[in-house]
C-alpha cells in the first residue's frame, strides 16, 4: 500500500511542476513510510438503508424497534472489533461510527496497522480515505459579469427548487450572506423535523460537546453537553448546518483557512440556491444544508468525515447532495479499492433515491499541462476538441487530512 501511495505522490508532484500549476493552498505530504499516519474507514459490512424496505420514511424506520435493533447490532459488532485492535496493541484514533450507509467507523492509524486491521476476522476491508481538496475560487468584478460568461446562473425552467432540499459538503457556507436572505415558501425541512432525527445524526453523535470520538454518544459515551437542534436549524433557508471536520455547530467558514477556499462553499452554495437582489441561484426556492467537511486547519477533506455528511442526508431524507470537490481528477473508478470504495458509498446514496452531483475534476485539467515545446499548453479541453476525455489530471490522490 505504502509503495502505491509514494508512486502516485511522485507523479502528482512532478506533474504539477510540469505542469506550471501552483494552488498555494494546496499541500502535498512528505514522503509517506509504514509509520505514516492517515484516516481510513474500517469497513465491517452493509448499512441501515439495505435493511430497510422502503415502507414509510427511513427516518421512520430507524426510529422503530426494528431499525434501533439493527443499529445496536452493528454498534455492537463494531465494538468488538474495537476491542480486538486494542488487544493488538495499536495506536488508534477513533471518530465516526457508521451505521447508515456502511457498517463501520473511521479511525486514524498508520498504514502498518491498517494492514494488521484489514487481518482481523469479521473486518471486510481497511480502505485510506482520499482527501479532496476544493478547488480555488476566482474574483469578478461584479455578479453581471458571471451571468453573462458563465451562464452557470441560468434557469429558464418553470422548476425553482420549491419543496426541495440541497445539501452542499463543502468548506462551509457564510449562511449570514444576503445571497440566503430569502426565506423560500413550502420548505420541506422544518425545527420540528430536525428534532425528529437529531439523535439519528453523525452530528449528535459526535458533536464536540458531546464528548466527541466514536459514536460519541452511541459507543464510548460522550460529555455533558448534548447537541441540540436548534443548534443546527438556522433559518427557513437554512435548516441544517453542522461542521463535520471540527464537530461543532459553527459551519461558517473559517477566518484561518486559505482565502480561496474558504470562500469556496458559499460561491458554491450561492450557484445552487442564492436568491437575492444580486444573485439568483439555479433553484432559488430551495432549502439549503450547509455540510462544512474541510477543517479550519485543513485544506481538503478526508472522505470519512464526507461519509459522515452522507449518512445525514440520508437519515435526513435531503433531495440533491452537491460536493464540488475534484482533486486532484474528482471521483475516479477504477485504480484503487479505495475509489472503488468510495465510489460504492455514493452509488447506495443514488439508488437511495438522492441525486449526487459532483465534479468531474475541478482542479487543473490537460489545459494546463504544458506542451513538450514548453511554449504553451496542449488545449485539449476546448470544446471544439469534445472527444478528449481528460477532463482534469490524472489521479486521486491520498493525502492526509490533519
Ligand atoms: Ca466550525
Amino acid at each position: 500500500m505504502v509503495e502505491n501511495v509514494n508512486n502516485y505522490l511522485e507523479f502528482y508532484q512532478s506533474d504539477r511542476l510540469a505542469s506550471g500549476y501552483e494552488n498555494g493552498a494546496t499541500a502535498v505530504s512528505d514522503e509517506i513510510t509504514d509509520e505514516t499516519k492517515a484516516w481510513a474507514t474500517v469497513y465491517l459490512g452493509e448499512g441501515t438503508v439495505d435493511e430497510y424496505d422502503g415502507n414509510g420514511s427511513f427516518s421512520d424506520y430507524l426510529l422503530s424497534y426494528e431499525g434501533q435493533s439493527c443499529i445496536a447490532r452493528m454498534e455492537a459488532r463494531q465494538s468488538e472489533i474495537i476491542a480486538a485492535i486494542a488487544k493488538l496493541g495499536i495506536e488508534v484514533t477513533y471518530e465516526y461510527s457508521y451505521t447508515t450507509l456502511v457498517n463501520g467507523f473511521s479511525a486514524y492509524l498508520s498504514y502498518k496497522d491498517m494492514d494488521a486491521v484489514a487481518a482481523i476476522d469479521g473486518v471486510l476491508g481497511v480502505y485510506e480515505a482520499l482527501n479532496y481538496e476544493v478547488c480555488s475560487t476566482d474574483t469578478v468584478g461584479s455578479a453581471s459579469m458571471a451571468f453573462q460568461n458563465t451562464g452557470i446562473f441560468a434557469n429558464d425552467s418553470e422548476y425553482m427548487g420549491d419543496g426541495m432540499t440541497v445539501a452542499v459538503i463543502d468548506s462551509g457556507v457564510e449562511y449570514t450572506h444576503e445571497a440566503f436572505s430569502v426565506m423560500p415558501t413550502n420548505g420541506a425541512m422544518n425545527l420540528d423535523e430536525v428534532e425528529k432525527v437529531l439523535q439519528l445524526t453523525n452530528a449528535y453523535k459526535n458533536y464536540k460537546g458531546s464528548g466527541g470520538g466514536i459514536g460519541g454518544i452511541g459507543i464510548i459515551g460522550g460529555g455533558a453537553t448534548k447537541l441540540k437542534s436548534s443548534q443546527l436549524y438556522y433559518n427557513e433557508k437554512v435548516p441544517y448546518k453542522f461542521d463535520y471536520a471540527d464537530l461543532d455547530d459553527n459551519a461558517n467558514p473559517s477566518a484561518l483557512t486559505h482565502v480561496s477556499i474558504a470562500s469556496h462553499g458559499t460561491h458554491v452554495a450561492g450557484i445552487i440556491t442564492g436568491n437575492s437582489d444580486v444573485i439568483t441561484g439555479v433553484v432559488p426556492n430551495a432549502q439549503l444544508f450547509v455540510m462544512k467537511v474541510i477543517a479550519d486547519s485543513a485544506s481538503g477533506a478526508a472522505f470519512t468525515n464526507i461519509c459522515a455528511a452522507f449518512e445525514d442526508c440520508a437519515v435526513m431524507g435531503v433531495d440533491v447532495v452537491n460536493l464540488s470537490m475534484g482533486s486532484v481528477s474528482g471521483f475516479t473508478r477504477s485504480y484503487s479499492s479505495t475509489a472503488a470504495y468510495e465510489n460504492s458509498v455514493m452509488e447506495k446514496l443514488e439508488k437511495f433515491g438522492i441525486t449526487v452531483c459532483t465534479s468531474s475534476g475541478n482542479l487543473n485539467n490537460s489545459s494546463h499541462i504544458v506542451n513538450e515545446e514548453g511554449t504553451g499548453y496542449n488545449n485539449l479541453n476546448w470544446t471544439s476538441n469534445p472527444d478528449n476525455g481528460i477532463v482534469t489530471l490524472l489521479l486521486p490522490i491520498p493525502l492526509q487530512c490533519r
